[in-house]
């Protein structure tokens, strides 16, 4: 038995970052939806808890002759594809310094940006200090431009076609999904030329294409682009 289960949501972002590395190593997966919102949020179950301890998606589950791999955090999910299935694609580099830079690509987007935005955040800044839907906007705003600020000076140095160079990394697969988030909170993204065009690179790309938040099984009929 070797059997990936994918505990997701459709337009969490870093859900979106690891079902795009699942399509990128081509490697099959079962799609377990847990809705962020419904009954106050499934990520809170004691069930799901179980699973993740800091209550938040995705978590991935592997299932490997009799053991099985239970792991949290986006960031640990993607290297750890990249360790388990060493015959798939590879989304860090092998070598040292271009492995660092390209975790420190993905760590501006995971905890220096997507941290400041996520759900438990701006539920927080709601509830105990009584923000207003303009001051949250105003702090997604703020985090997530600071952010976009330093990956689009980090791509100056070593983009291509892809964040670095022509193939796609791990960097990739964090950026996408990062500014379909920044649109739907309408980040202004003028200032981001590499940014844009390597985004736009990515989705005309068929793993991108199927990873895409309005396109899985737990969106929205309303949302649905197929
Ligand atoms: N750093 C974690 C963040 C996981 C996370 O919190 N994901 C969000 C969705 S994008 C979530 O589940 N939020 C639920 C909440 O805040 O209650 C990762 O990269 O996996």
């Amino acid at each position: 038995m070797n059997k990936l289960t994918l505990f997701n949501y459709f337009r969490s972002s870093t859900s979106y970052r690891v079902r795009l590395a699942l399509e990128i190593k081509k490697l099959s997966y079962e799609y377990k939806p847990v809705h962020l919102l419904n009954n106050g949020g499934e990520q809170h179950s004691a069930e799901y808890r179980a699973l993740n301890p800091m209550g938040g998606v995705p978590t991935l589950v592997h299932e490997k002759d009799s053991q099985k791999n239970v792991i949290g955090q986006s960031i640990a999910i993607v290297e750890y594809l990249d360790d388990a299935f060493p015959q798939s694609y590879q989304l860090f580099s092998k070598d040292p310094y271009k492995k660092a830079l390209i975790k420190q690509f993905c760590e501006n987007i995971n905890a220096d940006t997507h941290a400041y935005g996520n759900l438990r955040t701006l539920q927080y800044l709601e509830k105990n200090f009584s923000a207003s839907e303009e001051q949250k906007t105003q702090w997604t705003h703020t985090w997530t431009i600071a952010g976009l600020n330093a990956c689009e000076k980090m791509l100056e140095k070593h983009s291509g076609l892809f964040c670095f160079g022509n193939e796609i990394t791990a960097a990739d697969v964090f950026l996408v999904p990062q500014i379909f988030t920044a649109k739907r909170f309408k980040v202004p993204l003028d200032n981001y030329p590499l940014i844009n065009k390597i985004v736009d690179h990515c989705n005309t790309l068929e793993a991108f294409k199927k990873a895409h938040p309005l396109c899985q099984i737990d969106t929205p009929a309303e949302l649905r682009t197929s």
